[in-house]
């Protein structure tokens, strides 16, 4: 986003501060709409209960910190912020914050309340050294349309409230299946803007992927197709971003790979085939008591809730086939989860846009306010609030990009499709917008961006184009001319800043790193 327009949007609320600095209420807000300003982006995760959601945020974490399966703290919306040390707060509802013990079983992190309940927890932070946090704050939400409405309240009072701006920059849904629940919740957080016209800003992630074709080494496939319908469907289409297939417990695993898990699997790989075979039909076969290897049954139960009978066959393929370390074996394990795949688009759609997604909710934050409070000088705030949103022109993409996937631009298919592309609907990069690969030089960006805007500018400029359709390619010229600027000028456009899965160590047992 341009700096005018951060700027334009930090001054807002400091204006607004001012007119509001005898009502208590309303500056509390304020300053918790700058402070958001600054901080990573609120990237929540969501979805119903036991969709794999703690999974998920522990393989994108990198490690297994999130408290999984069922217990008190699964009903209590926690943050994961970078810290330099590990430290975990209690926020209660009523009174100061206080600071939990950090005590880790098996390398899960556990919350001990004491003798507060969950449902007195306002939330938990837990401050912890990895390198992903320091790019976005991940918050852990309890399970949507839960059979306990009160679980559910919690995470619908954070996510969609009624009077302010969602907790949540943007959300990562997790679901097993499309449900109405799903897209309900979906539509309340896409629209939960206070009068402001909807945005899309969901990632949508079909979990549990290796459960779908019941653990067979094809699962993924399976999954793969059943994600490309979702893709297709018109109701999810505008409310998300993406669909990505995912094996999420598998991602989680991999991330953190053992020795003594390496070793294991090595040794199941190498039996002979007819026992390997007679081993991996089922889950009973695979933990039941056995002479055939020195891998003992309360081993493989635990290589199983590490991994899922389809993580097992699979390491067990990928070792037959030649993976020699646990390094490589973590790394290719946690490609084959999607896990890549998701954190491409958290970044393209998120990340990318990061500090309109701030803004957004800054903005939303100052027009609630505005509309429940009116008082002398709140109409200046207004203009200066409508002007920010008028002029800018990513907020003029937003706003687009959501219309593009709810009503449709009523332009041709492939029109519409080159349009949504060029207005970041694929994400932010340049080569992104230009349909490119990644490492496109500069010289092919330019060309294209350049082609693209003579296009745009004649189909604008034609007498037979009706207004609405100008207007749509007034939006996308500047986009072009946003491209081309930022490519005359040098550098600009070539910041791809990504949040990149390195091939990370898995740690060894008893060692623990962060960085
Ligand atoms: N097989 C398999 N199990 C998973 C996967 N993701 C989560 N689970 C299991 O599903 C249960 C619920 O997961 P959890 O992350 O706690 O779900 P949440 O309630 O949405 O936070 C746990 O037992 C997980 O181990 C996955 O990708 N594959
Ligand atoms: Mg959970």
């Amino acid at each position: 986003m341009s700096d005018a327009t951060s700027s334009a949007v930090l001054e807002l609320v400091r204006d607004a501060a001012d007119v509001y600095r005898d009502d208590p209420t309303a500056s509390r807000a304020l300053k918790g709409y700058a402070l958001r300003l600054e901080e990573p982006l609120r990237v929540a995760v969501a979805g119903m209960v036991k969709a794999g959601k703690s999974t998920l945020l522990n393989a994108i974490i990198g490690e297994q910190i999130a408290p999984t399966d069922a217990g008190e703290c699964t009903r209590i919306v926690t943050w994961y912020r970078y810290g330099d040390t590990p430290r975990v707060t209690l926020h209660p509802t009523v009174g100061k914050p206080r600071a939990l013990s950090v005590a880790r079983v098996d390398g899960q992190l556990t919350f001990d309340l004491g003798t507060t309940r969950a449902e007195d927890v306002k939330r938990l932070v837990v401050h912890w050294p990895v390198k992903s946090l320091r790019e976005f704050t991940l918050i852990d939400t309890p399970g949507i349309a839960s059979l306990s409405e009160d679980v559910s309240v919690r995470s619908t009072r954070f996510l969609t409230p009624e009077t302010s701006p969602s907790g949540a920059d943007a959300i990562v849904y997790v679901m097993r299946h499309l449900h109405a629940a799903d897209l309900n919740f979906l539509r309340s957080f896409r629209d939960n803007t206070v009068g402001e016209a909807g945005t899309v800003n969901a990632l949508a992630v079909l979990s549990r992927a290796d459960e779908i074709g019941a653990g067979r080494i094809d699962s993924l496939l399976s999954a793969r197709d059943i994600a490309e319908r979702y893709r297709r469907d018109d109701s999810l289409r505008a409310l998300a971003l993406g669909v990505v297939p995912l094996a999420g417990l598998l991602a989680q695993s991999a991330r953190d790979l053992r020795q003594t898990e390496f070793a294991a699997l090595v040794e199941l790989a190498r039996l002979d085939r007819n026992e390997r075979e007679r081993l991996m039909i089922s889950v009973d076969r695979f933990v039941r008591f056995t002479d055939v290897t020195t891998v003992s049954s309360e081993a493989r139960v635990a290589l199983l809730n590490r991994f899922g009978l389809f993580g097992i066959r699979l390491a067990m393929v990928l070792i037959r086939s030649g993976v020699t370390d646990s390094t490589a074996l973590a790394h290719e394990l946690a490609r084959r989860s999607g896990l890549n795949e998701l954190l491409n688009l958290v970044s393209a759609h998120f990340q990318g846009r990061a500090a309109l997604l701030k803004s957004r909710a800054a903005i939303i934050g100052v027009e609630a306010l505005l509309r429940a409070r009116p008082r002398v000088g709140t109409e200046r705030l207004a203009a200066s609030l409508e002007r920010i949103q008028a002029n800018a022109h990513e907020f003029r993409e937003l706003r687009m990009l959501a219309t593009v996937r709810t009503s449709g631009l009523g332009l041709a298919a492939s029109l519409a499709a080159e349009a949504e592309r060029l207005i970041g609907g694929q994400g932010v990069t340049p080569q992104r917008r230009l349909g490119l690969a990644d490492e496109a030089p500069d010289a092919q960006l330019r060309e294209s961006a350049m082609t693209h805007l003579r296009r745009w500018r004649a189909l604008a400029e034609d007498p037979l184009t009706d207004r609405a359709t100008a207007e749509i390619c007034h939006v996308v010229v500047r986009s072009c001319e946003a491209l081309l600027a930022a490519h005359v000028k040098g550098s600009a456009g070539r910041v791809t800043a990504r949040l990149v899965l390195g091939p990370e160590p898995p740690s060894r047992p008893g060692e623990h790193t962060h960085d």
